[in-house]
C-alpha cells in the first residue's frame, strides 16, 4: 500500500515556489533558515492529505479516542522525524543535494521545541509517536508556551538561564484553529438559582475573569502507515469578542486584568523537574488547558452522539502525573452544570473516562494546593472537589470504622490543602506506575492504603522510548547496521532486534560495531571541540551522564568519583589507566541552588583536570551546554558507558537508560527504576550494578540508621576528596564556593538528614564498579559482545510495547486501518 504520493521533482519545485512566495527570493539568495521554512512547508503539504484522511476515517468509524493530557510535550525537532516517518528521508536528502543544500544544515535550523523539562515530557512525545505508528486514534493535549525550557549557557563554570524564544521565526508545522476556540473562566463566585424547568438548582459562576483558549494543531506522523494524529497545544488570547456578562459591562479595570491574564497564562514553562513550586499561575495553566481540552473533547463527542452518559465508551483521558488532575472535577462540573447529568451519572462517566499515571515518589514533587487559593481561583470546581471528598471520606469511614488514620492519609481535602494525587486516584479507574519496582513501591508504601482499598485500579506500565527517533534518526550508521543483520522489521517491531544475538560473538560483526561507535564518537568529539573548545580522544572511554540535575540522580557522586580518580592518577602517574572522557549534561531548575553548585563543580573540576599536563590527557571532563533532545541524539550514539546512578527507590523509571542501551552503551547503575528491568533483559553479566538496594534505602529512611560520617572517617581517599571541596582546590582558593554541597553530605540541617541520597554509603562500591567497567573495556572483543547483547535485548524498551499495553489494559482502543 502506498501511503503518499512523493515525487522528487515536484518536491524541489514546491521548495523553490515556497521560497519565492514567502521571501521573494531565489533558492540561491535564501538563508538556511528560509530554506528550512520552505522545506518544512513543503513537507506539511505532503502530510496534510493524510492528516485529513485520518481524521475523517476516525469520525467515520466512530473510534474511541485517547486524550493524553500533559503539561509537557518534549517533541524535539519535527523535520527529520517526519521525513523518516514518511519514509522519504533519503529522497529528500537527494533532492536537497541536487539543489546544492545540505539537509543536515537545514535540520539544524529548526528550533528544538522544548515544551517540557525532562523524562516526563519526552515520554509524552514518544507515546504520541508510538500511538500514530501503531494506528491508534489519539490527541496530545498541552500548552503552547511562548517560552519553553530555558536555554542554558555556562559562564565562568556556572549555569545562566536564557529565554527560549522558540517561536521567533514562526513554526511551520503548526496550524492555528480559531474555529475551535473555547472560553475558560477564573475566579468570581457561584450564584445558586432555582430552575423551574429542570426542577434543579443552577450554579452560575459570576464576576469571573476569562480567557479565550485557541488551539494550535501539530501533526504526529505514524511510521509508513498513512496515519497522522494531532498534538493540540493551547494558546491564550484576551476575550474581547466573548460577551462579558451584564454584571461586568463597562468594567474597564477588569478588561485590563483579563488582558494580563491571557498574556501571562501561557508565557512560560515552569522549569522544575520532580519539584513543585506551588505558584498560583501554575494552577491557572493547569485549569486553562484542561478545561479547553475537555470542552473540545465533549463537543466532538456530541457531534456524533446524543447520550452524554456514554462518553466514556468513546473517550479516555490519560493524566500524565497529577498536573492535569483538575480534569476530574472539571469533567464533573461540565457533565452536571452544562450537560444536566445527576451527580451519580456524572461520577460514573468520570470514573470510567479518567486514568492516572504516577511518575514519582519524591515528596517535594507531590502537588498540593492551599484550599483558599484553589477555591478563590476555581470556585465551582472547588465545590465539586468538596463533594467528591465528602462522599469519599464517608466511604473510607464505612470501610474502616473508627480508623481515622485512613482518612488522614487518603482524604482529598486535608489540613487546608487539596491533595492532587488523592484526587486523581479517587477519580480514575486506573492508576499506574512507570516501572515494576516503582509500581511495587507505590502499592506497598506510598499509596498502600489506596492499594488495599482499591487494588483493581493499580497496574504497571514500564516506560519505553521510540526507536524511530533514538536509533533510526539519532544513529543512522548503527540503524543501517542493525537492518543489515535483522532486516527492517525492528523499525516498527523492536523485539526482532534480538535476531542480533547469534552475531554477538562474531568477530567481523563486533569490529563493525566498534567502528560505528568510533565514528559516532568522532562526531561527538567534533561537537565538543566546536562548543567546548576541548580536545577529547575518540579512543578514550566515553562515560556519560546526561539528564536533569537533581540530588537524587547523584551527578555529585559522579564528579566526586572523577576527583578521586584524578587524585589516584596524580599519586601514581605510571599506573595502568585507560583514558577516559567523562561527559555530563543537564539543566538545573533556575532556583535549585545545590544543583547549580554541582554544575559549577563539574566545570571547575574539568578546568583543573583538562589543563593538567601531569596526567597527559588521560582524563577529560566535559560539561555539554544546553542538553536537549537534538544534542542528546548525538550523545547517546557516542556513549560507551551509561551512568544510571540514582539512589535506589528514587528514580521512578528513567528513560535515558533505554536510549543508551539501544545505542550499544553499557549500563553502570543502581537497582533503581527501569534499570532493574534492563538487568533482567540484558543479563546480570552484561551490566555493572552497585550500591544499596531500594529496600535497604527504605529501611534506613524508616529507622534513621544511616551515618555518613562512618564512611568519611573510615575511608581516607573519600575524606581527601570531600576535603578538597572546601580547601579551594577547585575554586581558585575560594573555600566557601562548594561549602554548601560539602555540608549537605556531612551536616544535618533541621529536618533534613546529612547525605539524604546516600552518596557516601554508595561511594566505594561505585568506585569498584567503575574500575570493573574499565577492565571490561580493555578487552575490546568482549566489550563489543556485551554492547551488542545490550542492543539485542533492548526490544522490551520500545514505547510501542508500552503503548500496546496501555491500549490493551487501560484504554481499549481499536486500531485504525487506513
Ligand atoms: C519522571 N517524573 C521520573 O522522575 C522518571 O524516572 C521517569 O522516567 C519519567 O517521569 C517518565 O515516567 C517526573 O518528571 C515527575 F514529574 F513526576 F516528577
Amino acid at each position: 500500500m502506498l501511503y503518499l504520493e512523493f515525487e522528487k521533482q515536484t518536491f524541489k519545485k514546491t521548495v523553490a515556489e515556497n521560497i519565492k512566495n514567502l521571501y521573494r527570493r531565489t533558492l540561491k539568495e535564501a538563508t538556511p533558515q528560509q530554506i528550512f521554512q520552505a522545506v518544512s512547508y513543503a513537507v506539511k503539504d505532503v502530510i496534510i492529505d493524510n492528516w485529513m484522511k485520518t481524521q475523517a476515517h476516525i469520525e467515520q468509524e466512530d473510534s474511541k479516542i485517547v486524550y493524553y493530557l500533559s503539561m509537557e510535550f518534549l517533541t524535539g525537532r519535527a523535520l527529520g522525524n517526519d521525513l523518516i516517518a514518511l519514509t522519504v528521508y533519503d529522497e529528500v536528502k537527494e533532492a536537497m543535494d541536487e539543489l546544492g543544500v545540505d539537509l543536515n544544515v537545514i535540520e539544524d535550523q529548526e528550533p528544538d521545541p522544548a515544551l517540557g523539562n525532562g523524562g516526563l515530557g519526552r515520554l509524552a512525545a514518544c507515546f504520541l509517536d508510538s500511538l500514530a505508528t501503531l494506528g491508534y486514534p489519539a490527541y496530545g493535549c498541552g500548552i503552547r508556551y511562548r517560552y519553553g525550557m530555558f536555554k542554558q549557557r555556562i559562564q565562568n563554570g556556572c549555569q545562566q538561564e536564557v529565554p527560549d524564544n522558540w517561536l521567533r521565526e514562526g513554526n511551520p508545522f503548526e496550524l492555528r484553529r480559531p474555529e475551535y476556540a473555547k472560553e475558560v473562566k477564573f475566579g468570581g463566585y457561584v450564584r445558586v438559582q432555582y430552575n423551574e424547568k429542570t426542577k434543579r438548582n443552577d450554579f452560575i459562576q459570576e464576576g469571573y475573569q476569562s480567557v479565550r483558549a485557541i488551539p494550535y494543531d501539530m501533526p504526529v506522523v505514524g511510521y509508513n502507515n498513512g496515519m497522522v494524529n494531532t498534538l493540540r497545544i493551547w494558546d491564550a488570547e484576551a476575550v474581547s469578542d466573548f460577551q462579558l456578562d451584564s454584571f461586568d459591562k463597562g468594567d474597564y479595570h477588569k478588561a485590563v486584568e483579563q488582558e494580563n491574564l491571557a498574556r501571562t497564562i501561557v508565557e512560560v514553562l515552569y522549569p522544575n523537574d520532580n519539584h513543585l513550586a506551588g505558584k498560583e499561575l501554575r494552577l491557572k495553566q493547569q485549569y486553562f488547558f484542561i478545561s479547553a481540552s475537555l470542552q473540545t473533547a465533549i463537543e466532538k463527542y456530541k457531534k456524533q452522539h446524543s447520550d452524554i452518559g456514554d462518553l466514556h465508551k468513546k473517550v479516555v483521558f490519560q493524566m500524565n502525573d497529577t498536573h492535569p488532575a483538575v480534569a476530574v472535577p472539571e469533567l464533573m462540573r461540565i457533565l452536571i452544570d452544562e450537560e444536566g447529568l445527576t451527580w451519580d451519572e456524572a461520577w460514573k462517566v468520570t470514573t470510567h473516562a479518567c486514568a492516572y499515571t504516577n511518575h514519582t515518589i519524591m515528596s517535594e514533587a507531590l502537588e498540593k494546593w492551599p484550599v483558599d487559593l484553589f477555591s478563590r481561583l476555581l470556585p465551582r470546581v472547588y465545590q465539586m472537589i468538596e463533594e467528591i471528598n465528602r462522599r469519599f471520606v464517608e466511604h473510607i469511614r464505612f470501610m474502616y470504622p473508627g480508623d481515622e488514620s485512613k482518612v488522614a492519609s487518603m482524604a482529598i481535602l486535608y489540613d487546608g490543602q487539596v491533595r492532587m494525587a488523592n484526587l486523581a486516584i479517587v477519580g480514575s479507574f486506573s492508576v499506574n506506575g512507570v516501572a515494576h519496582i516503582h509500581t511495587e513501591i507505590l502499592e506497598k508504601r506510598e499509596l498502600r492504603n489506596f492499594y488495599e482499598m482499591m487494588p483493581e485500579k493499580f497496574n504497571n506500565k514500564t516506560n519505553g522510548i521510540t526507536q524511530r527517533r533514538f536509533l533510526m534518526h539519532a544513529n543512522p550508521l548503527l540503524a543501517d547496521w542493525v537492518t543489515k543483520y535483522v532486516g527492517e522489521d525492528w523499525i516498527t517491531n523492536l523485539p526482532v532486534i534480538e535476531r542480533l544475538m547469534p552475531f554477538a560473538d562474531n568477530e567481523k560483526v563486533q569490529r563493525e560495531f566498534l567502528n560505528i561507535k568510533y565514528l559516532n564518537k568522532v562526531r561527538l568529539a567534533k561537537y565538543i571541540k566546536e562548543h567546548n573548545h576541548i580536545d577529547v580522544d575518540p579512543h578514550s572511554i566515553f562515560d556519560v551522564q546526561v539528564k536533569r540535575l537533581h540530588e537524587y540522580k547523584r551527578q555529585f557522586m559522579n564528579i566526586l568519583r572523577v576527583m578521586y580518580l584524578y587524585n589516584l592518577l596524580k599519586e601514581n602517574p605510571d599506573m595502568e589507566f585507560y583514558p577516559r572522557t567523562f561527559i555530563f549534561g543537564g539543566k538545573a531548575s533556575a532556583g535549585y541552588e545545590r544543583a547549580k553548585e554541582v554544575i559549577n563543580l563539574i566545570n571547575n573540576v574539568g578546568e583543573v583536570i583538562n589543563n593538567d599536563p601531569d596526567i597527559k590527557g588521560r582524563i577529560k571532563v566535559v560539561f555539554i551546554e544546553d542538553y536537549r533532545v537534538s544534542n542528546a541524539e548525538l550523545i547517546f550514539a557516542a556513549a560507551d558507558i551509561s551512568e544510571q546512578i540514582s539512589t535506589a527507590s528514587k528514580e521512578a523509571s528513567g528513560t535515558g537508560n533505554m536510549k543508551f542501551m539501544i545505542n550499544g552503551a553499557v549500563t553502570l547503575g543502581t537497582m533503581d527504576g527501569a534499570n532493574v528491568e534492563i538487568v533482567e533483559e540484558a543479563g546480570r553479566e552484561n551490566v555493572e550494578i552497585f550500591g544499596f538496594l531500594a529496600q535497604e534505602i527504605i529501611d534506613y529512611e524508616k529507622n534513621g540508621g544511616y551515618n555518613p560520617l562512618d564512611y568519611y572517617n573510615r575511608d581516607p581517599e573519600l575524606k581527601k576528596v570531600l576535603d578538597q571541596l572546601i580547601n579551594g582546590e577547585y575554586s581558585c582558593g575560594d573555600k566557601d564556593r562548594f561549602r554548601d554541597i560539602h555540608d549537605s553530605l556531612l551536616v544535618q540541617r533541621g529536618q533534613e538528614p546529612a547525605d539524604m541520597y546516600f552518596i557516601l554509603g554508595d561511594f566505594k562500591s561505585y568506585i569498584t564498579a567503575s574500575q570493573k567497567m574499565e577492565s571490561r573495556y580493555r578487552d575490546r572483543r568482549k566489550w563489543a559482545k556485551t554492547a551488542i547483547i545490550n542492543i539485542a535485548k533492548s526490544g522490551k524498551f520500545s514505547s510501542d510495547r508500552t503503548i500496546f499495553q496501555y491500549v490493551e489494559e487501560i484504554w481499549h482502543l481499536d486500531k485504525i486501518l487506513l
